[in-house]
């Protein structure tokens, strides 16, 4: 591993084994790049002014048309830097494919427009996630609906999310603090909803499993859950919250309405406990399914009796 700091500040912060190498190859790009665009650019201006026809009828000032030494050492520059670039990234690539055997496993699945996140053993999922410093850590990564990918910039690690196929990506944290995990592939409408807080801690604090956290009350637990389970993206909770998408939480409990079928509902315990786990099984007229299911794993019975808790608060 090669110690590189990034010489204009404009990269995330170097938060994991892979970032020195990769911010090195990126600046090498870049200088070359703007070396090559300057040196051809510069050559076109200074021969346009020194050579350019000063008078309509005025003879060509050379009648070469070929150089073979020229052209030829305008090929091998280029390719040497291909072949530098392809060897470079392919040697940053190989340590990224395999993750060493002590890795801790987690798991991340994606769906629109948000993640469960599960940590090692854990079997319900969390909307946070947690590393411990310098300990690797390898991410499982699935998808329910469509494509979407697992980004973390300070940690340089992108992979694709592919529904029906696992992938998995791992990386060794270097730096405590709190980083972004962000969807990097356009997935639809709430797309740039799909980040979340991904904390580097020390050992101490990873002990205490801080994941298992929540809200004491079962009121706050249901707010955490609907940010948490993305409800946020489409439901609002004032009374004059965009209803477009989806209904407003705002005076939900007890409402009642009409179905796509034409037949009544009301809003009661039984039905919002019913439209959270299964949300295709009623559909209030107007709307379309385009709600995820939350199984048990990624929300309990439990989890979805806070949430009416909370929601019954929202009037
Ligand atoms: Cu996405």
């Amino acid at each position: 591993m090669i110690a590189f700091q990034d010489p204009l500040g404009q990269l995330p912060p170097q938060a994991s084994t892979f970032a020195a190498d990769h911010d090195a190859l990126f600046y090498f790009l870049t200088w070359v790049s703007i070396g090559s665009f300057a040196l051809v650019l510069g050559l076109l201006v200074y021969s346009a002014v020194r050579w350019h026809r000063k008078t309509p009828d005025q003879p060509a000032a050379s009648d070469v048309t070929h150089n073979t030494r020229l052209e030829v050492i305008w090929t091998l520059i280029p390719a040497v830097v291909v072949i530098v670039v392809f060897a470079w990234g392919f040697r940053g690539i190989q340590p990224q494919q395999i993750a060493p055997a002590d890795s801790r496993q987690y798991r991340a699945e994606a769906f629109t427009w948000g993640w469960d996140l599960y940590h090692p053993g854990a079997t319900q999922s969390s909307g946070e996630l947690w590393f411990e410093i310098d300990k690797p850590a390898r991410v499982q990564l699935t998808s329910r609906d469509v494509l979407h990918a697992f980004y973390i910039p300070a940690f340089r690690i992108k992979r694709d999310v592919v529904p029906g196929f696992r992938n998995q990506v791992w990386f060794q944290p270097t730096r405590l603090g709190d980083y972004t995990l962000y969807c990097a592939e356009y997935c639809g409408d709430q797309h740039s909803q799909m980040r979340r807080v991904v904390h580097v801690v020390d050992a101490a604090t990873y002990a205490k499993e801080p994941w298992n956290v929540l809200p004491e009350t079962p009121e706050g637990r249901g707010e955490y859950f609907y940010r948490m389970k993305a409800c946020v993206g489409c439901h609002g909770i004032a009374a004059d919250s965009p209803t477009v998408i989806a209904p407003t939480f705002f005076g939900i409990f007890g409402r009642k309405g009409r179905l796509s079928d034409d037949s009544e509902y009301t809003a009661d315990e039984a039905y919002l406990r019913e439209s959270i786990r299964n949300s295709t099984a009623k559909i209030v007229k107007g709307y379309q399914p385009l709600m995820p299911i939350f199984d048990p794993n990624s929300l309990s019975d439990d989890n979805i009796g806070d949430i009416i808790a909370w929601m019954k608060t929202l009037k």
